[in-house]
């Protein structure tokens, strides 16, 4: 007994582990690795998919039983009845009661969402045709970022996923995201997070999501915006405070804005 319960455990942990990215016939969503994300799961899974399931039974029942106990043998001669107001105010009052017990924790995720905690780092995000370019507005450091191409794709870099510059960011910090675009509009999305937002040309959007997992994790752009639309990824590597630090003292120094600053460096380190 205690071998099955491993088992299916070791199951659902594999799929854990491996949870960033969309799989092959997958149903559902990709697992949560933040709390918004994990307020979004559990609204669909337990509020809205019994509802769902729920009126789609009834439904599929009554006209099954409208099909057999009045059908043309069993029924000859038909009722002529146009209107029945209780039947009639029940079918407007049930659906409004579904509609605002689906609405109340509806907006309680949304306003959750909209109020961005104090932020611990800021991203800019400007969507380009087609990729996305990527700004740490207090680190000084800016790059592009572009889909790999499938014939230089790594034995772990999914297909249509994987970006040549990725994301930086560390686990459990709150990370604001400054969205915005510069041709047309894009969208950026990243499922685990539950983050998605309009990138609009000459508008700002944001969004935030505190990560609470390390790991590698996969969005797309979610605004149909030309003919590379599928080729734009959005990759996010989240990792530990010390890689972090690590990786920004890199990056500074490769993706270093303003060259200006970068004379200035070279000549301090002179
Ligand atoms: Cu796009």
């Amino acid at each position: 007994m205690k071998k099955i319960f491993f088992i299916i455990s070791s199951f659902f942990i594999f799929f854990e582990v491996l949870a960033d990215q969309p799989k092959d016939w997958q149903l559902g969503f990709q697992n949560p690795a933040s709390d918004g994300m994990r307020d979004i799961v559990n609204f669909h899974d337990n509020l809205l998919l019994p509802i769902i399931i729920a009126i789609t039974v009834f439904v599929l029942f009554l006209m099954l039983y409208a099909c057999v106990r009045f059908r043309a043998s069993a029924n000859p001669n038909p009722s002529k009845r146009t209107h029945n107001v209780t039947v009639e105010i029940l079918w407007t009052l049930i659906p409004c009661l579904i509609l605002i017990v689906m609405a109340v924790p509806s907006f309680k995720i949304l306003y959750k969402q909209d109020t961005i905690p104090k932020a611990d780092l800021t991203i800019k995000a400007v969507g380009y045709q087609w990729y996305w370019g990527y700004e740490y507005p207090d680190e000084n450091i800016i790059f592009d970022s572009y889909m790999i191409e499938e014939k230089d794709l790594k034995a772990d870099q999914p297909r249509l996923l994987a970006v040549d510059n990725e994301v930086v960011v560390p686990v459990n910090k709150v990370v604001k995201v400054l969205i915005t675009a510069n041709d047309v509009l894009h969208a950026w999305a990243l499922p685990s997070f539950g983050v998605k937002r309009d990138a609009v040309p000459g508008r700002i959007n944001e969004t935030w999501f505190k990560a609470e997992k390390e790991g590698t994790y996969y969005g797309q752009c979610s605004e149909l915006c030309g003919i590379k639309h599928a080729f734009m990824p959005i990759t996010v590597k989240v990792v530990s405070e010390e890689d972090y630090q690590e990786w920004l003292s890199e990056a500074r120094v490769k993706f270093a804005k303003e060259e200006i600053e970068n004379n200035k460096l070279k000549i301090a380190s002179k």
